[in-house]
C-alpha cells in the first residue's frame, strides 16, 4: 500500500486549487455572504507559529462557513510599513523597501504552504503606493472634517528608535518596540482627534455581542469615561480662576487644599521668586506621562503662597504643587479631600495638612485625625452646611446645582482617553500630505497630486531630524494655493494608520478611484469574524472602529462597526512561555511543515487546545496527529485502491441488509458528522470536533478488523465520504487526495456540508440473558453497545434478579458484552 505522503499530496492540491482560482470570491450567485479575516501580519522575514495558529483558524471557519453555502472572502496582505525595516536599513545597508519585499515574497512562499484558502489575488501591502495613496487621502477627509490636526505637545520619545510613540506603544515606561526607557520632549506633531468619538466608541461597545468581555472591558478602560463636575476656585492673591476636575463634588466641604500640577499654567508663577522656583521646574521636566508610574511613583508636593477661594464657604485654603497630578488630564488641578481619597491621604499626612471628614460611613469617626485610611465609599454628607444629611448620590447633584447657581462650576465628562498622536520621525511610513508654504501656511496636498511619493534615497539616521528632511527632491514642492515655494512635511504616519482600512481596502482592493468600492463595501462589510491576538485589543481595534465611524458618518461604508465577532486566540508556549527569540524557545513552522506536511501541523495545533486557551507545542502531540492521519489514510487506501472494496461494480449491487455492525459504524460516523457540525457553528470547539473525528475512525478499525466478516461496500464508502467532508476544513489536503481516490472529479471543498442521518443515531436494543448461580433468571433489553459497567448495573436492577438474590451477598459479576451477564452469589 502507498504510504500517507503529504510532501507530494500537498503541494499537488495548492497548484491545483491556485490554478483554478478555487478561492477567489467572485460570483456569489444567491449565497450570502461571509467575511472571514486574520490580522494581517507584519512581514518580519518569517511565519512563527502565532501566525500559524492563527491563520489555521481563520482557515477552519472560512472553509466549514463554505461548504454550509456561503460566499467567503478570506483575504490576506501585509502590514508592510513600520520600524524594523528601517533598523535593519541601518545595520545592514539594505533598502527599507528591498528588505521588506523580500520578506513578503518569502512569507506568502510560508503561507501557501499551508494550504489556507486565501483569495490571493487580493493581496496587497500597507507599502504599496496604490495602497499608501489612499492612506493620505484618508488622511485628507480627516483634516477636511476637523478631525486631523497639529499641535505642540508633551511627547513621548524614544531615544533608540529616535521617534515619537503615541501613549499606548509605552509599556511600563518603555518603547513597545525595543525596549528603551521613554523619555519625554515637546515637539509640533500631528493628531488624530479621537477624543471626539470617546462617547461612541464607548456607547457602541455594549452592541458588540459576539466580542470577548475581556477586549471590550480593556477598551473601556481605556477610554475611561468619568462622570463629575468642574469647580471653580478663584486665587485670593492674584484673582486668577483656577478651575478643578472632581468626581466626587459631594465632598467639597472636605477640601483642605488645592494641588496644581507642576505644568500647570499656573504653578510657575505661583513660586516666582520663592525657594521652590527650581524645585517646581524640574518637577515639571520629569513628570510622568503614564498613569501607572504616576501611581507608582512616591507622592511629592511644595507649597506655594497663594490661596484659592472655596466657592461656596468663602474660606481660603492653600495651594500646593505636585507631581501626581498630571497636566494632561482634567484641568491639571485638584481639590485635595483627604478624607475621602487615597492619594490626598497620603499626601496630606506626609505635609502635615488637615483632614476633615465630610461623608458619614460604618466606623468612619467624625475628627478627621483619628481617620486611619481614607474613607472612599458613599454615605451621608456630614460637616457640609444645607447639605449635611444627603446621602452622596444625592449630595453630588445638590452640589452641582448649587456651584451652577453661582456660576461656580458645571457637571461635566472627562475621558482618559487622548488625541492619536500619528507623527513620526521615521522614513518607512505614509508621508503625510501636507506642505508649508512661506506665505499661505499649512496646505493640505490637492488630492490629485496623491501619492506623495516615499523617496527612495534618503539619510536614514540623521542627527536631529526625520529622515525624509535629508532629501531636498522630497522636501521642495510648490504651494497649491499660490503655486510659491513650500516645504512638504517630512514626518510619516504611525503604521496603525494603515491597519486602520485594511480589512477595507479588500473588499476591492484593485480600486483606482477611491479607497475603495462603495458598492464592494455594503455587500462584504462587516467583517463577519475577525480573528487575531489579544495584544491588539486596545490600538489596532480602537482604532479600526474610530476609522470605520468617520467613514459611517461621510457615507463610505455601511455600518459603524467593522468587525462583528471578534476572537482572540492564546498563545503557543514551549516549556510553559510565549515562544520568543529572546527566550531561545522558537519552533520553526517552516522546519514542522517540511517535516511533517500542513495538514498534520494544523490538525495539531486545532486538536492540542481549545483555540482561546494558550497552546502548548510538543512533539509528540505533532507525531500523535500524524498518526491519526495516517490511520484514516490507510482507511481510503485499503478501499479505493484498485483492486479494494469500493472499485469494482459489487458496491452498488450489494443489497444486504445492515447487519450490528454496520450499524454501529454508521452511528459513529454520523455522530462525528453531528459533532463537528456543532461544534464548528454554534463555538470554536475544533478540538473536540477533531476528538470526535478520532472516535470514528476507532470504530471504522473495530468493523474492518472483526474477524472473518465482509465489510458492506455501501456503508464503507458512507462513512469514508461523510469523514472525509468532515476533514476538508482541518486536513484540505488530504481531505481532498481521499475525495478523489473515492472517484470524485470535483473538489472536496466545493461539497456542500453534510447532513448526518438522525436514523442512524439511533442506537440498537438488544436482548441479553442474566443468570443467577449459573440458572438464567431474567432477559433483559439494553443498548447494543452498552459497555460492562452499564450491563451491569441493568442486570441487578432487574426485578426477578433482586428477587433470586435477596438476602445474599453478591460474590461476582461476570459481563460478557452483548451476551450474558452472571451472578453469583453466597450460598
Ligand atoms: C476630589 C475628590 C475627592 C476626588 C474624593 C476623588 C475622591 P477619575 O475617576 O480617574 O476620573 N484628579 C482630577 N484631575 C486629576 C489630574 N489631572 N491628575 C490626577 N488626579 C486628578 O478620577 C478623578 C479624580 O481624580 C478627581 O476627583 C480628582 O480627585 C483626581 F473623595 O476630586 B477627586
Ligand atoms: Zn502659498
Amino acid at each position: 500500500a502507498q504510504e500517507y505522503d503529504p510532501r507530494s499530496i500537498e503541494p499537488y492540491w495548492q497548484k491545483r486549487w491556485e490554478s483554478r482560482r478555487q478561492y477567489e470570491a467572485t460570483g456569489a450567485g444567491d449565497r450570502p455572504k461571509y467575511y472571514a479575516l486574520g490580522m494581517f501580519p507584519y512581514p518580519s522575514g518569517r511565519l512563527h507559529m502565532g501566525h500559524l495558529r492563527n491563520y489555521t483558524l481563520v482557515d477552519v471557519v472560512a472553509r466549514f462557513t463554505r461548504m454550509r453555502g456561503y460566499h467567503v472572502l478570506n483575504p490576506m496582505g501585509w502590514d508592510a510599513f513600520g520600524l524594523p525595516a528601517e533598523n535593519a536599513a541601518i545595520k545592514h545597508g539594505q533598502h527599507p523597501a528591498d528588505w521588506t519585499y523580500a520578506n513578503i515574497a518569502v512569507m506568502r512562499d510560508q503561507l501557501k504552504r499551508l494550504g489556507i484558502s486565501y483569495d490571493w489575488s487580493r493581496e496587497l501591502a500597507t507599502s504599496d503606493p496604490e495602497y499608501y495613496r489612499w492612506t493620505q487621502w484618508l488622511f485628507l477627509l480627516m483634516y477636511r472634517k476637523g478631525l486631523a490636526y497639529r499641535a505642540d505637545a508633551r511627547v513621548n520619545w524614544c531615544p533608540r528608535c529616535q521617534t515619537v510613540l503615541a501613549n499606548e506603544q509605552v509599556v511600563d515606561g518603555e518603547c513597545w518596540r525595543c525596549g528603551t526607557k521613554v523619555e519625554q520632549r515637546r515637539l509640533r506633531q500631528w493628531f488624530f482627534r479621537i477624543t471626539a468619538y470617546a462617547d461612541r466608541l464607548l456607547d457602541d461597545l455594549d452592541a458588540l455581542k459576539d466580542w470577548p468581555e475581556r477586549v471590550k472591558v480593556m477598551q473601556r478602560n481605556w477610554i475611561g469615561r468619568s462622570e463629575g463636575a468642574e469647580v471653580h476656585f478663584r486665587v485670593q492673591e492674584t484673582g486668577d480662576d483656577l478651575p478643578v476636575f472632581t468626581t466626587r463634588p459631594d465632598t467639597l466641604f472636605g477640601v483642605t487644599y488645592l494641588v496644581l500640577s507642576a505644568q500647570h499654567p499656573l504653578a510657575g508663577r505661583l513660586v516666582a521668586g520663592t525657594a521652590y522656583e527650581d524645585e517646581v521646574r524640574h518637577m515639571a521636566e520629569g513628570m510622568a506621562l503614564r498613569e501607572q508610574e504616576l501611581a507608582e511613583t512616591e507622592k511629592v508636593g511644595v507649597p506655594t503662597p497663594a490661596h484659592a477661594v472655596h466657592p461656596l464657604t468663602g474660606e481660603p485654603v492653600p495651594i500646593w504643587i505636585g507631581n501626581y497630578v498630571v497636566m494632561e488630564y482634567g484641568t491639571g488641578a485638584v481639590m485635595g479631600v483627604p478624607a475621602h481619597d487615597e492619594r490626598d491621604f497620603e499626601f496630606a499626612r506626609k505635609y502635615g495638612l488637615p483632614i476633615r471628614v465630610v461623608i458619614q460611613g460604618p466606623g468612619v469617626p467624625l475628627d478627621g485625625s483619628q481617620l486611619q485610611a481614607a474613607y472612599v465609599e458613599p454615605g451621608v454628607m456630614v460637616h457640609s452646611g444645607p447639605f449635611d444629611g444627603l446621602p452622596s448620590e444625592e449630595g453630588k447633584r445638590a452640589i452641582v446645582r448649587e456651584l451652577e447657581r453661582r456660576g461656580a462650576g458645571r457637571a461635566t465628562v472627562q475621558y482618559r482617553l487622548r488625541d492619536w498622536l500619528i507623527s513620526r520621525q521615521r522614513y518607512w511610513g505614509v508621508p503625510i500630505p501636507i506642505v508649508y508654504c512661506d506665505r499661505c501656511g499649512e496646505q493640505p496636498v490637492p488630492e490629485s497630486e496623491l501619492p506623495v511619493m516615499l523617496p527612495r534615497e534618503v539619510d536614514f539616521a540623521p542627527e536631529g531630524r526625520a529622515p525624509l528632511a535629508t532629501s531636498e527632491a522630497f522636501v521642495e514642492a510648490t504651494c497649491p494655493r499660490c503655486g510659491g515655494r513650500a516645504r512638504r512635511e517630512t514626518d510619516t504616519m504611525d503604521t496603525f494608520v494603515d491597519s486602520s482600512w485594511y480589512f477595507l481596502r479588500f473588499c476591492s482592493p484593485r480600486e483606482q478611484q477611491a479607497p475603495f468600492d462603495r458598492e464592494a463595501v455594503r455587500y462584504w462589510m462587516p467583517v463577519d469574524q475577525y480573528i487575531g491576538g489579544i495584544e491588539h485589543a486596545v490600538l489596532h481595534l480602537l482604532y479600526s472602529r474610530f476609522f470605520t465611524k468617520v467613514l459611517y458618518d461621510e457615507g463610505w461604508v455601511p455600518t459603524p462597526e467593522p468587525f462583528a465577532r471578534l476572537f482572540t486566540q492564546g498563545m503557543v508556549t514551549l516549556g510553559g512561555a510565549a515562544m520568543s527569540k529572546s527566550r531561545g524557545n522558537v519552533v520553526d513552522p517552516d522546519e514542522v511543515v517540511g517535516r511533517y506536511g500542513a495538514d498534520t501541523a494544523r490538525l495539531f495545533i486545532l486538536f492540542a487546545a481549545p483555540p482561546e486557551r494558550d497552546l502548548e507545542w510538543s512533539t509528540s502531540g505533532v507525531e500523535g496527529a500524524l498518526r491519526f492521519l495516517q490511520r484514516f489514510w490507510r482507511l481510503v487506501q485499503e478501499y479505493a485502491a484498485p483492486d479494494g472494496l469500493l472499485s469494482g461494480s459489487g458496491e452498488s449491487e450489494d443489497g444486504r441488509p445492515l447487519g450490528p455492525d454496520e450499524r454501529a459504524l454508521r452511528r459513529a460516523v454520523h455522530q462525528a458528522v453531528r459533532k463537528v457540525t456543532e461544534d464548528c457553528s454554534e463555538r470554536f470547539a475544533f478540538n473536540t470536533a477533531i476528538a470526535a473525528l478520532m472516535e470514528a475512525v476507532n470504530a471504522f478499525y473495530r468493523y474492518k478488523e472483526r474477524p472473518q466478516a465482509t465489510p458492506h461496500p455501501k456503508v464503507v464508502r458512507e462513512s469514508l465520504e461523510l469523514l472525509t467532508l468532515c476533514m476538508a476544513p482541518f486536513v484540505p489536503h488530504l481531505a481532498e487526495e481521499s475525495w478523489a481516490r473515492l472517484g470524485h472529479g470535483e473538489s472536496v471543498h466545493e461539497q456542500p456540508w453534510p447532513a448526518y442521518d438522525p436514523k442512524a443515531l439511533e442506537v440498537d436494543r438488544i436482548t441479553v440473558a442474566v443468570q443467577v448461580n449459573g440458572k438464567v433468571r431474567d432477559r433483559i433489553e439494553v443498548a447494543a453497545d452498552a459497555d460492562e459497567q452499564a450491563l451491569r448495573e441493568a442486570a441487578l436492577a432487574s426485578e426477578r434478579v433482586r428477587k433470586e438474590t435477596a438476602g445474599r451477598a453478591i460474590r461476582q459479576v461476570i459481563v460478557v458484552p452483548g451476551k450474558l451477564v452472571s451472578v453469583v452469589t453466597e450460598r
